[in-house]
């Protein structure tokens, strides 16, 4: 058990283009259990490796209001997006404070394997496949922020980058 780091964005790292995994050993494992832990501590309804600087295709998700039910997607893939779009007002746990609206396929079938290697779809709308989407999105170095005007992403930029100076100062202080 244990908490991971997560990445704030402007972070290269964000960016990296996550691997397929072909290992469902005890390292995916525990990577599984610490993503989730993350998660939940944070508290965020999905979570992918590329945040916590781990380049594979991993996503943890659990949107229940009483974190009951987590979702474990490893190597997934969109099958199928609606034509029909929603727009969402998004946040992410590696932009943190920002909120901002994104418009995205309304409803998604989405193939993936569990972390036993046992293969499932599901079809999902709402914020289920909002937060799918986000986290795929993650998986292929994209953070929510570059759907924005690039006016609000500098924006956003400046303001992270002024509060992790300021998070790095108060960290040599301490
Ligand atoms: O916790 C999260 N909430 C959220 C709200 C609206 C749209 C997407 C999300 S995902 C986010 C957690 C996160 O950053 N996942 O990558
Ligand atoms: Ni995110």
């Amino acid at each position: 058990m244990a908490l991971l780091n997560i990445l704030r964005y402007p972070d290269p790292r964000l960016h990296k283009v996550a691997k397929p995994v072909t290992e469902f050993g005890e390292r995916l494992h525990q990577l599984v259990e610490d993503m989730a832990e993350t998660m939940y501590d944070a508290p965020g309804v999905g979570l992918a490796a590329t945040q916590v600087d781990v380049h594979e295709r991993v996503v943890v998700i659990d949107v229940t209001e009483d974190k009951s039910r987590l979702m474990v997607f490893v190597n997934p893939e969109i099958v199928w997006a609606s034509p029909e779009k929603q727009v969402y007002d998004e946040g992410c746990l590696s932009v943190p404070g920002i909120y901002d609206g994104v418009e995205r396929p309304a409803r998604v079938k989405v193939r993936a394997v569990d972390q036993h290697n046992v293969p499932f779809e599901v079809e999902a709308d709402g914020l289920l496949a909002v937060c799918i989407q986000h986290e795929m999105d993650h998986l292929m170095g994209k953070v929510f922020v570059e759907y924005l005007s690039p006016l609000k992403r500098n924006r956003i930029k400046t303001k992270l980058q002024k509060e992790e100076r300021e998070l790095q100062r108060e960290g040599r202080h301490a």
